[in-house]
């Protein structure tokens, strides 16, 4: 039995950089040109202890809606094909949050798909990186009209900076990969989602 986790969100937003830290290597093509990277789904086998698991890498979405029509039209695809057990919305902390996107995802696959934030670029947060969802979460609710049913705060970024003999960004790293598993495996329980109909 495999699972399916599509990962999804605006371009640039560090989509295949999640995917990767989902998967614990890089396999997916991360870039940081002013052009999107990401130019059809990648699909990535992975484990989180005994759950196998399928990866999806979604092209990001811009603003046309020829754009959106095909990201949507993707996630769909995937959806009727294997069954989508969990979607992860990426977000950046500042400008990534963008509901219509959201919305065009949620209203495509139904109310029975779960979707889960996890909020990336959280390197520099003050304390611990949950604190993010402590302030901004209620508003992604009530104002944005985003209603997730779980979520992380992470980051998937660089490894080289050291603060004060501490490997800070390894840390953050590490604690991000187990919060994104932690998270991943509370929604892929026992019984898969059947493609849909
Ligand atoms: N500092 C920091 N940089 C990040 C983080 N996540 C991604 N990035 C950087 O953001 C840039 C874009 O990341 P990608 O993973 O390629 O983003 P994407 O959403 O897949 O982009 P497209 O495929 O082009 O739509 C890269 O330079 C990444 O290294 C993060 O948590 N922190
Ligand atoms: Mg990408």
């Amino acid at each position: 039995m495999i699972y399916v986790v599509v990962v999804f969100g605006r371009t640039g937003m560090g989509i295949s950089s999640l995917v990767n830290l989902i998967i614990g290597k890089t396999e997916a093509n991360v870039s940081n040109d002013c052009q999107q990277c990401t130019q059809k789904v990648g699909r990535y086998d992975a484990g989180i202890d005994d759950t196998k698991l399928e990866v999806c890498d979604i092209p990001g979405f811009d603003v046309s809606k020829k754009s959106i029509d095909n990201t949507v039209a993707s996630i769909v695809q995937i959806h009727k094909k294997r069954g989508i057990d969990l979607l992860i919305n990426c977000l950046q902390p500042t400008h990534g949050i963008a509901p219509r996107y959201y919305q065009a995802v949620a209203s495509a696959v139904g109310p029975e798909v779960p979707i889960a934030a996890v909020v990336t670029h959280l390197e520099r947060e003050d304390g611990a990186m949950e604190n993010w969802w402590s302030r901004n979460g209620g508003t992604l609710e009530s104002q944005k009209e985003l209603k997730f049913v779980d979520h992380a705060c992470v980051t998937t970024g660089g490894l080289c900076a050291t603060d004060h003999g501490h490997d800070t960004d390894t840390l953050r790293r590490q604690e991000s990969e187990r919060a994104v598993r932690a998270l991943i495996s509370r929604h892929c329980k026992e019984p898969k989602r059947p493609p849909s109909s």
